[in-house]
């Protein structure tokens, strides 16, 4: 699908026809291949102009099509065919030139972007490389450190920035078209050697090899396993030192190993996946498509603590006008100067000015008057919460949104203490909130489609990974954190410690082990929970009766270096030992080694060998097993929810897909094995026993996760 035309007499103009984003299918490719031998065969055209239908340029290859067979012409001869051409032809670039999209126009002769473009070899973070010669072309055009920048990150550069680099030899603010056709016409009969980037050196790298060695190592380090990062460098490498046609060689075999290997597939079904979660449905059958979201002008946040600060800086940075409330004098005051200085340095970052402005400051919760949409951020604490909505109720103007940023607490039960319960959703942040990407938006029983449209199309504004979810302990995230924390807990009384457990964790791909995380986030916050259940009992009882609350098995672990004072980071001790109070920096701490060795003794507790792999099958399956249930308690709608979730908001590593992916590479059966095989040593973890929904979709054959959807809806009607 490229339609031909020609234009001012002697320009044939290609447009690339494939909505939304002109990504490059069998016929779109089949299309260049026809037009391009059209324009390079018809003696009136003197050149060519490519530009993408509904301003864009290209979205890359079609990555659907990566699943099946692939049909059509390939894109490296049609590349190559571009640019041997002895007519001149010019890339238009206007939206995005992405991918396959960038390559296809680094095969053209000249470029031409629109001032608002985006241009990027994003491959990476599908698990791939630029591998239509892009890992070839791109360092000949504009050096190997910029290249390897590019292309490892998969970074996306604005038009300007392209210039700079010297991918594009022009960007305008008019009509693109219009602008490539005139440079068409300019350029037609000179000599086209000095365009062809394949013919070109790579810009020489002094020392080479030490180069390399360190931007291999600093690329390990970040990529926590992912391979493409890697293949990146090697292909980059290949361009420095071989010639191209060795290079596009060592491309290919490089692409052949990434293309088919579980992380690139992990990958695209992430990317699918960030865009299935924005089509949310409720059970009572509400669906994003015919749900209409409300205008937002004005926003509020009630309560300037951490997360009011970065909730505000959040919205403000859409462009909305928000009136942010304190009522402490003093709080509102440092929460203006700490808003500030974060709009200032967002803005900084990038390159636009700060909206300062945007942000009215008030002790009055009167001045929420005429919002459309508030988000109470007060303390975690429900009588205060519910005092705030039952003030914002009588304040605010008929219909306006009444939202709740909470990690725990009950939607629902806020949402009664208000006249109008339909207004009300949950928006549960993670901090920091202006950074994190994702949000939970919570629905009630009650909460209206209307509701929930108009906080997902908010937090999608605000450039958040948004996730309908339903109302429950925890909701999604939280729920599912609950038994793998647990199983870490249970570890260390079992004989594992805080830097084993870490070890296993980080090298599966989180960047922060369960110990290391509860140390930044700070042991008080669980210890204040676990004491509001009820659960945390003073005394140094001992044996395992101690050790059974509630009917099922706890580990009073971190309740006890609470009462020590170990906080975690905030304190200088915790799970570990830090310089002082603040630092960063964990160090193994002999006093803690001792103190669980104590606490075994005092147990009764004989530490055994635990090796890597149990570390991993307890945390993870014990979470994958609450995410079965979640499934079945409808409170996610499908597993790319909660793989989103993850992914986005716990560190997850992307190159492994999500929990619920995950599970369906090892094996439902595996991991329903191995959940029994657990649950029978400790009959006492009631989050060990497999979840219903994980046996029934075992017995009913595994089906791939993108059927299960379907298997839960049919396993549902047959109950
Ligand atoms: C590649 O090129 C490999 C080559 O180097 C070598 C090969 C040998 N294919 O994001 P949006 C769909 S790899 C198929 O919501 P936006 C997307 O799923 C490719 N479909 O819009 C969605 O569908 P739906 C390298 C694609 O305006 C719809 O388009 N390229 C593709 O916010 C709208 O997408 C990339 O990695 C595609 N390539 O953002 C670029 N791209 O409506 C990936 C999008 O059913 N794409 N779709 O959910 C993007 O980054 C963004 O989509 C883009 C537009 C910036 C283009």
């Amino acid at each position: 699908m490229a339609e031909y035309n020609r234009v001012s007499e002697c320009v044939g103009l290609i447009t690339l026809r494939n909505p939304p984003v002109n990504a490059l299918s069998a016929a779109v490719r089949q299309g260049i291949v026809d037009t391009v031998q059209r324009a390079l065969s018809d003696p009136n055209v003197k050149s060519v102009v490519i530009c993408g239908q509904n301003g864009i340029f290209c979205g890359g290859a079609d990555i659907k099509e990566f699943g099946s067979n692939m049909t059509g012409p390939p894109l490296i001869p049609m590349i190559h065919a571009i640019e041997s051409a002895n007519k001149p032809v010019v890339a238009a670039i206007e939206g995005s030139a992405l991918g396959g999209g960038l390559e296809l126009a680094l095969g053209c002769h000249y470029r031409i972007a629109h001032s608002k473009a985006r241009l990027g070899l994003p491959e990476v973070s599908l698990g791939l490389l630029p591998a239509a010669g892009g890992s070839q072309l791109l360092p000949r055009l504009i050096g190997v450190p910029a290249a390897l920048n590019l292309i490892t990150t998969g970074r996306h550069v604005t038009a300007a920035e392209a210039l700079q680099l010297g991918i594009v030899d022009q960007v305008t603010d008019h009509n693109t078209v219009d602008a490539a056709v005139k440079f068409a016409l300019s350029v037609a009969g000179r000599s086209l050697d000095p365009r062809r980037i394949s013919t070109h050196p790579c810009p020489q790298q002094p020392d080479l090899d030490a180069f390399f060695e360190e931007v291999m190592q600093k690329v390990r380090q970040s990529a926590r396993g992912a391979i493409a990062p890697i293949a990146c460098v090697q292909a980059v490498r290949a361009a420095a030192t071989l010639p191209y046609a060795q290079g596009m060689e060592r491309e290919r075999e490089l692409m052949a190993t990434l293309f088919t290997s579980g992380q690139a597939r992990a990958l695209q079904y992430c990317f699918f996946a960030e865009r299935a979660v924005g089509r949310w449905r409720m059970p009572s059958g509400a669906r994003w498509d015919t749900s209409k979201p409300r205008p937002v002008h004005k926003a509020a946040v009630i309560g300037l603590g951490t997360m009011g600060r970065g909730i505000t800086v959040a919205l403000a940075q859409t462009g909305l006008s928000v009136i942010a409330v304190e009522t402490q004098e003093k709080q509102l005051m440092e929460a203006k100067q700490a808003i500030s200085a974060m709009l200032e340095r967002g803005a900084k970052r990038r390159g636009v000015a700060p909206a300062l402005d945007g942000v009215i400051y008030s002790q009055n919760i009167q001045a929420v008057a005429d919002v459309d949409l508030v988000i109470e951020a007060v303390f975690e604490d429900i009588a205060l919460k519910t005092k705030v909505f039952q003030q914002l109720s009588a304040v605010c103007k008929p219909g306006t949104l009444l939202c709740t940023n909470t990690s725990a607490l009950d939607v629902d039960q806020l949402a009664s203490e208000t006249p109008n319960p339909e207004l009300v959703v949950g928006m549960h942040f993670f901090a920091p909130a202006h950074v994190m990407k994702l949000l939970e938006v919570v629905y009630g029983p009650r909460s209206s489609p209307q509701a929930v449209a108009t906080a997902m199309q908010l937090g999608k504004k605000m450039g958040k990974a948004s996730v309908a979810v339903g109302n429950c302990r925890g909701f999604v995230g939280n729920r599912m954190l609950k038994p793998y924390i647990e199983e870490a807990f249970f570890l260390l009384e079992e004989g594992a410690t805080p830097e084993l457990v870490d070890q296993a964790l980080e090298e599966f791909g989180f960047p922060m082990g369960v110990f290391r995380m509860s140390d930044l986030s700070g042991l008080d916050v669980g210890w204040r929970v676990r004491k509001g259940d009820g659960l945390v009992e003073p005394g140094t009882a001992s044996g395992r009766s101690a050790r059974i609350r509630q009917g099922r098995r706890y580990s009073p672990l971190g309740d006890l270096l609470c009462e020590e004072g170990r906080f975690g980071q905030k304190t200088g001790r915790g799970w570990y030992q830090y310089d002082k109070p603040g630092s960063r920096v964990a160090r193994s701490d002999p006093w803690l080694h001792s103190f669980l060795g104590a606490y075994r003794a005092q147990h009764g507790l004989v530490a055994r060998r635990i090796d890597h792999q149990e570390v991993l099958e307890r945390c993870l399956y014990a979470l994958i097993n609450e995410g079965f249930h979640i499934l079945d308690d409808g409170i996610a709608a499908g597993p790319e929810d909660i793989d989103v979730i993850y992914v986005s908001g716990y560190g997850w590593p992307r190159h492994r897909g999500g929990p619920m992916f995950y599970a369906n590479m090892v094996g439902l059966a595996k991991v329903l094995e191995r959940l029994e095989h657990y649950q029978q040593l400790h009959p006492e973890v009631p989050h060990l026993q497999p979840s219903s929904l994980l046996r029934r979709l075992v017995a009913s054959g595994s089906p791939p996760i993108h059927k299960w959807g379907e298997a839960i809806k049919k396993l549902h009607s047959q109950l």
